[in-house]
C-alpha cells in the first residue's frame, strides 16, 4: 500500500548501507541506477537470513528447511504477481535476468511458431538483449527483423510502425522505457496494433518496472520481462511474465530436474507451469530476497518515488542545459528518471573518469544500445539515472563536479 507520509529521503537513505561509503575520499553519489539499483538492508538481510537459517533445495524435500525455503520462494512469486498485476502465479517464471527472459521466449516460442519469411518487429531504442536473441532465432528460422525508426529525440515513428505491420508480423518486441535515453514508448498502442495484426507483443520492462505502474492484464501484453536487480532486489533474478495459454503452447527452454513430470530413457513429459520453464535448482536466496525489494517500493509507494524522481530529473535537466556545449539526448516529456547527454569536444569516458575521482558514479558509453547510438550519430553518452534515495544536493554536487571536470578537459 502507498504511504501517506511526507517523502523522507534521509530516512530512505538510511536503509541503504552502501550510501554511507566514500569513493576516492568523497561521499558516494550513485547515479548509475539504470544499470543496477542499490539494495536496502532488508534485501541484504534476507539473503543472510536464508543461508543462516533455512538453506535447502526447494519443491523437493520433505523436511522443515525445504518446506520453509519453498514457502519463501513461492512468496516471492506471489509478490511479483501482485507487483505486475498478473492473473495467475503460474504465469510468473523466474530466470536470471531480462536477458535470459527474452532468450527464453525467442527460443521456446520462436522454435515452435516462427517460419521462414515471418517478421519480428523491434525498435531503434532496443538494448542488445532485445536485439541479439531475435537475430539468433531469425537466422535459424529464416525470419526477418524489422526495426521501427525514431526521430532525433528518440520518439518512435508510429506511422512507420503501422506501415510495417502485416500478416507476416508474428512478434513485436519493444522496450517500455529506453535505458539509454529514458524515453517512454506508447506501449499500449504498440501492443494493440500488434494484436490487430495477429502478432504477439513482448514488453522489455527492464527500465519501467521500477518506475511505472505495471498491470500486465490491462496492458494486455503477451510477455513482460524485467530484472530484479533494477527493482532494489539482488542480481541473478529475472522475471518472465507470459499469458498462460501462450506459455502452455511453448516448448521448454532447458531440460533437467524440476521441469519434468515423468522421465524414461525413451521419452519424458514436462511439468506444469511455471516449473516447465524453471529447469534445475534456481537462484533460491536471491529469488527470496527479491520480494523485499518489491516490498521496499510498495512501502514507500511507487507514485511517491516517481514524483521524487521526476523532481530530480527536472532539476538535473534544467541545470545541465546551462552547461556550454551540452546536449540532452532524448529530451522529451515522457521519460523515466534518466538523463543522457553529450558535450561538444568531450569524450564521455574522459568525463566519467573525472567524475569518479570526485565520488560520482554515472554510466558512459553506448549503454548496450550500439544501434541506437548509430541512429543518434554519437559514440556514446554520459548517463545519470536517479532512484528513490537520490537528492537535489547530490545533483548540485554533480553539476559542480561536471563544471570542474570541463575546465580540465577543455
Ligand atoms: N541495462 C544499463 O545500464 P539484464 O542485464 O539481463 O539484467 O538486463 C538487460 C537489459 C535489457 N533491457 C533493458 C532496457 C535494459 O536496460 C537492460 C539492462 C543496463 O542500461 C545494463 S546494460
Amino acid at each position: 500500500m502507498a504511504s501517506t507520509l511526507p517523502y523522507d529521503v534521509q530516512s530512505i537513505r538510511s536503509e541503504f548501507p552502501i550510501l554511507q561509503r566514500k569513493v576516492k575520499g568523497k561521499s558516494l553519489v550513485y547515479f548509475d541506477n539504470a544499470a543496477t539499483a542499490q539494495k536496502p538492508k532488508q534485501v541484504i538481510d534476507a539473503i543472510t537470513h536464508y543461508y543462516s537459517h533455512y538453506n535447502a533445495n526447494i519443491h523437493r524435500g520433505l523436511h522443515t528447511l525445504a518446506d520453509e525455503a519453498t514457502a519463501a520462494f513461492e512468496a516471492s512469486r506471489a509478490a511479483v504477481q501482485a507487483f505486475i498485476g498478473a492473473k495467475q502465479h503460474e504465469e510468473i517464471i523466474f530466470t536470471k535476468g531480462t536477458t535470459e527472459s527474452i532468450n527464453l521466449v525467442s527460443n521456446a516460442w520462436g522454435n515452435v511458431f516462427l517460419e521462414a519469411g515471418d517478421e519480428i518487429i523491434i525498435s531503434s531504442l532496443e538494448h542488445h538483449a532485445n536485439i541479439v536473441p531475435w537475430q539468433m532465432i531469425a537466422e535459424r528460422k529464416g525470419a526477418v527483423i524489422r526495426v521501427i525508426p525514431i526521430d532525433a529525440d528518440g520518439r518512435l515513428d508510429m506511422e512507420a510502425y503501422k506501415k510495417m505491420l502485416s500478416s507476416k508480423t508474428k512478434m513485436v518486441s519493444v522496450v517500455h522505457a529506453s535505458n539509454a535515453l529514458g524515453v517512454i514508448n506508447p506501449i499500449e498502442q504498440i501492443i494493440q496494433l500488434a494484436h490487430q495484426h495477429g502478432a504477439l507483443a513482448l514488453v522489455d520492462g527492464a527500465q519501467s518496472a521500477v518506475h511505472l505502474d505495471i498491470d500486465v492484464q490491462s496492458l494486455d501484453c503477451d510477455f513482460f520481462v524485467f530484472s530484479g536487480h533494477k527493482t532494489y532486489g539482488p542480481t541473478g533474478v529475472g522475471i518472465l511474465y507470459g499469458k498462460r495459454h501462450i506459455l502452455e503452447s511453448m516448448q521448454p527452454y532447458q531440460g533437467g530436474g524440476e521441469m519434468i513430470k515423468e522421465v524414461s530413457f525413451e521419452k519424458s513429459t514436462y511439468n506444469e507451469l511455471p516449473f516447465k520453464f524453471e529447469a534445475g535448482t534456481p537462484n533460491i536466496a536471491d529469488v527470496i530476497a527479491l520480494q523485499f525489494g518489491i516490498d521496499f517500493i510498495s512501502r514507500i509507494g511507487k507514485a511517491a518515488i516517481r514524483q521524487h524522481e521526476a523532481e530530480l530529473l527536472a532539476y538535473a535537466s534544467s541545470k545541465l542545459r546551462l552547461v556550454e556545449g551540452l546536449k540532452i539526448r532524448g529530451d522529451v516529456e515522457e521519460k523515466v528518471s534518466v538523463v543522457s547527454f553529450t558535450i561538444e569536444g568531450v569524450h564521455p569516458q574522459d568525463l566519467a573518469i573525472l567524475l569518479d575521482n570526485q565520488g560520482i558514479a554515472v554510466r558512459t558509453g553506448h549503454h548496450c544500445a550500439q544501434p541506437l547510438m548509430n541512429c543518434l550519430g554519437v559514440v556514446g553518452t554520459t548517463r545519470a539515472s536517479f532512484a528513490a534515495y537520490n537528492t537535489i544536493e547530490e545533483i548540485d554536487i554533480l553539476i559542480e563536479a561536471l563544471n570542474k571536470s570541463l575546465k580540465m578537459l577543455k
